[in-house]
């Protein structure tokens, strides 16, 4: 599968994500005893077939702003999205309930294809298997106005080479290719006309 199909399809699973956990607040929650006892499991049954499709992990801390209080937070939300009983989407939270980690199996087989790290509330990295072996092959950074400013690719899984491309302000500054896989650039090429993918 090639980069436009890849990402043609996030898309459509982030709506039908939003969809789906919209929908789970009309459903009704059901707790299920966790096996470890330091958090809670709510699950939610959104097409209701009798098998949980969300579940959420959530433990119980201290309430910073009141004395003696006891705070519910979630820290990992599982979802099934196409309802064949297999998690699709984990979503990790911090302590102030901000995303931290988004992984994602675009193509439902049951290895991820797609892992988001974020920091502050903000996407800087994501790790992209593109054609769906199991293994990441492109890994992407960003800066904190969404910009992409790195790009490593391994073009092909058999060598050990990468592809390094660092971007300024939208535009491909420079790129080189990092041949026995040590993550240093062995050969620098000066390419200013390509544009970010
Ligand atoms: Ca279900
Ligand atoms: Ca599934
Ligand atoms: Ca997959
Ligand atoms: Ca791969």
């Amino acid at each position: 599968m090639n980069n436009h199909k890849f990402f043609s399809i996030r898309p459509l699973i982030l709506s039908f994500l939003s969809l789906l956990t919209a929908c789970a607040e009309s459903v009704q929650q059901t707790t299920m005893m966790p096996t470890q006892k330091d958090f809670s499991l709510f699950v939610y049954d959104v097409n209701q077939d009798g098998r949980p499709d969300i579940y959420e992990y959530i433990k119980e801390v201290a309430d910073t702003n009141r004395q003696n209080k006891i705070m519910r937070m979630i820290f990992k939300r599982e979802i099934d999205l196409n309802f064949d009983g297999k998690v699709d989407v984990t979503k990790y939270y911090n302590e102030s309930e901000q995303i931290i980690q988004e992984h994602f199996d675009l193509d439902f087989d049951g290895k991820i294809d797609l892992k988001e790290t974020y920091e502050k509330g903000l996407l800087v990295k994501q790790e992209i298997d593109h054609d769906f072996d199991g293994k990441i092959d492109t890994i992407k950074r960003f800066n904190d106005k969404g910009q992409l400013i790195e790009k490593i690719t391994q073009k092909n899984p058999q060598v050990k080479a990468y592809y390094f491309e660092y971007y300024v302000n939208g535009k491909i500054d420079r790129a080189g290719v990092d041949k026995n896989g040590d993550g240093q650039v062995d050969e620098w090429e000066t390419s200013k006309e390509k544009s970010p993918s």
